[in-house]
This record gives structure tokens, sequence and C-alpha cells, in this order.
């Protein structure tokens, strides 16, 4: 049998160190190869972040996809900041594209450099996103780091419009927020179903079909920044009686494990604006597989006449493995999907 180490003998043409980590069950391979020194061009995270889809997007789909991924893996890659006060610069990747920010991936990434000793335990670590900063509260125990809170970028409710989908006969009622992604926000008593993991392939169809009617329908643009938007995600809510669940689609047809950190956010700007949450009051945000985010709004106010929150999530993750990924030259498959997720 050959050792280990002649692992380094294979006719490789490519390799990538990663480390693994999952946040109240959902995924985060965090690329950890360009952390020291990067070749991608931008003076930015979010310019560095369209460098790396415009000469790299092969990485992501190697790193995210089978065989060494799968359709729901998710991924962050991080570097130095650009920004002078962040310690950490990060994006956001998944099997179909890319996401401006991340709750479960910021909480995988500031857990595992911590865990590691890559940063140092300060009680405050500011992150740079393709967002914006966000700044992350870890709690330590003696066995490292228990839980992350994470301050999310500003959230706001977008408006509410409604859009004809083919499951239903009559218009489907939806909310458009912002919490660091737009989001499409329905509540599941209109499609007549609890959120049941039984139906999970219903929700992925019902959830791509709203995004993309979401996405013909409106013009989306950014009332602070001026830039253009899309919904990328859509969140199908019920209220059960200790905590609000929810199913998260996005990519092509992802289902977040997490309770989603920046979909917990937007739930939290909805129910601010319909009168449901106040400042500080605990909200307790409960994922497919029955883990929970907490999360809290610290602060609201009014920008342009858009009522504004200050949302925060915390939660856990843990590192699952380190990996060194190859690319051998003789293989002819970098990357593929599996023909019943392609729609
Ligand atoms: O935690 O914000 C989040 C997230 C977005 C997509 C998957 N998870």
């Amino acid at each position: 049998m050959r050792s280990v180490e002649e692992f380094d003998d294979l006719p490789t043409d490519a390799s990538f160190t990663t480390v693994d980590t999952h946040t109240e069950g959902e995924p985060t391979r965090i690329l950890l190869d360009w952390l020291d020194e990067s070749p991608l061009a931008g003076e930015s995270i979010r310019a560095k972040r369209e460098s790396f889809a415009d000469e790299y997007d092969w990485v992501r789909e190697l790193l995210m996809r089978e065989p060494r991924g799968h359709d729901d893996m998710f991924g962050a890659v991080v570097f130095e900041p650009h920004e002078e006060d962040a310690d950490l610069g990060v994006f956001f990747m998944d099997s179909e594209g890319y996401l401006d920010m991340c709750g479960h991936g910021t909480i995988g990434v500031v857990s595992a450099f911590l865990d590691l000793g890559y940063l140092s335990p300060e009680p405050l670590i500011r992150v740079e996103t393709p967002a914006g900063i966000v700044e992350a509260r870890p709690e330590y125990s003696e066995g490292g780091v228990e839980r992350v809170t994470i301050q999310n970028v500003e959230s706001f409710v977008y408006g509410t419009t409604t859009v004809p989908v083919s499951f239903l006969d009559s218009p489907l009622r939806v909310d458009v927020v912002y919490a660091g992604n737009f989001f499409a926000l329905v509540d599941s008593d209109q499609l007549g179903v609890g959120i049941d993991t039984t139906r999970t392939d219903d929700f992925i169809d019902w959830g791509l079909e709203i995004r993309d009617a979401v996405n013909d329908k409106l013009d989306i643009v950014h009332p602070f920044t001026g830039d253009p938007g899309t919904v990328s995600i859509t969140e199908i809510y019920e209220s059960a009686n200790d905590a609000d669940r929810s199913i998260v689609v996005f990519g092509d047809g992802q289902v977040d494990r997490s309770p989603c950190g920046t979909g917990t956010c937007a739930k939290m700007a909805l129910l601010h604006d319909t009168g449901k949450l106040s400042i500080d009051e605990p909200y307790i945000h409960e994922s497919i597989i029955g883990t929970q985010f907490e999360g809290r709004i610290t602060e609201t106010k009014q920008r342009d006449n858009i009522t504004v929150i200050t949302p925060t999530i915390a939660g856990s993750a843990r590192i699952t493995g380190k990996h060194t990924f190859v690319k051998d030259a003789r293989d002819p498959i970098t990357s593929l999907r599996v023909a019943s997720k392609e729609r």
C-alpha cells in the first residue's frame, strides 16, 4: 500500500485547501489559499468577488459541486480585508453562483478562524462582505468558540407585490425585504400547507418560481446605494407556538439546513414593519431540521422615509474537516450536476 505522503506525487494541476464547518446544520466550505496573497484584482471584497467570478468560477464549481461537493454545498472565500477597520474579508458562493451576504457562513468563518487560531480572540471581529461590514461577537468557553452573534447590515422592507404563479388560482402576495440579500417572503398559509419537509421538492419548485416571478415583475434598485438588485432567496414561513419556522430556497434549488442568518434578519424586518416585533425582543427562528438562530433588533431608524432595522442573529458553528482538494490533470470531470437538478 502507498503511504499517505505519496499523495503529493499525484499528477495534479491544481490543489485547494479548505476548512469546512456547519452552522446549525448548513455547511460552509472555506477556501483558505488566498488569505495571505490574493491573485484577484479589486480594491474591495465586492470587487474581488467579481474578479473571482470572471477568472475562477471553475474553482467555485470544483469545490461546490459533485464529485467534491454536492448541489446544496455552500462556500466562503477569505482574504485580507480592504476596509481599514475590518479584521477579515469574506465573500460567499454556492453551487450556482454568489450571494452578497450570508449569516450562517459568517458564523462559520469566524468560529473556525478563532478555533484554529487564525484570528486572535477579541470580543469584536469586523468582517468585510460584499454587502458591507458585519460585526461578529463571539462567546468563548473553555473548548473554544461557543456561539457567535452577528450584527448584519441595515435591513428593511422594500415593498409588497402580488405575482401570478402556476400552482395557485389567485395571485400570491410577496413581501420583498433586504437583509444583505433581497428576499421574497411568503406566508405558507397562502399555499395551504405548513412547513412540511416531506414536501421539500414542492417548496423548491415554488420557491424558484416565486423568485423568478418577482424578478420578472420588479426592477429592484437598492434605495441607499442606487445599485440594481434582484431577489436571490425565497423564504416561505409559518408561525408556530414557540418559534417561527421557514424553508429557504436559493441558488439552483438549494435549501438551507440552518434557519438562514440573512433570512432571519429579513423576517425580523417584516415583523417589525407589521408591528409584531419590537426592539430588543428576542426572536427565535427555526430551520427545517429544527435548529435555531436567536435574533434581535437592536436599533431602528428612518432613512429616506424607510424604516431601517439593525438586526443581530446568534448561532453556533463547528468544524467538520480540513481538506486538500486536487484537480487530477488526467480527470476530464472538474464538476458536474445531477440531471434531476437541472431545471
Ligand atoms: O445564513 O444568510 C444565510 C444564508 C444565506 C443562504 C444560505 N444561508
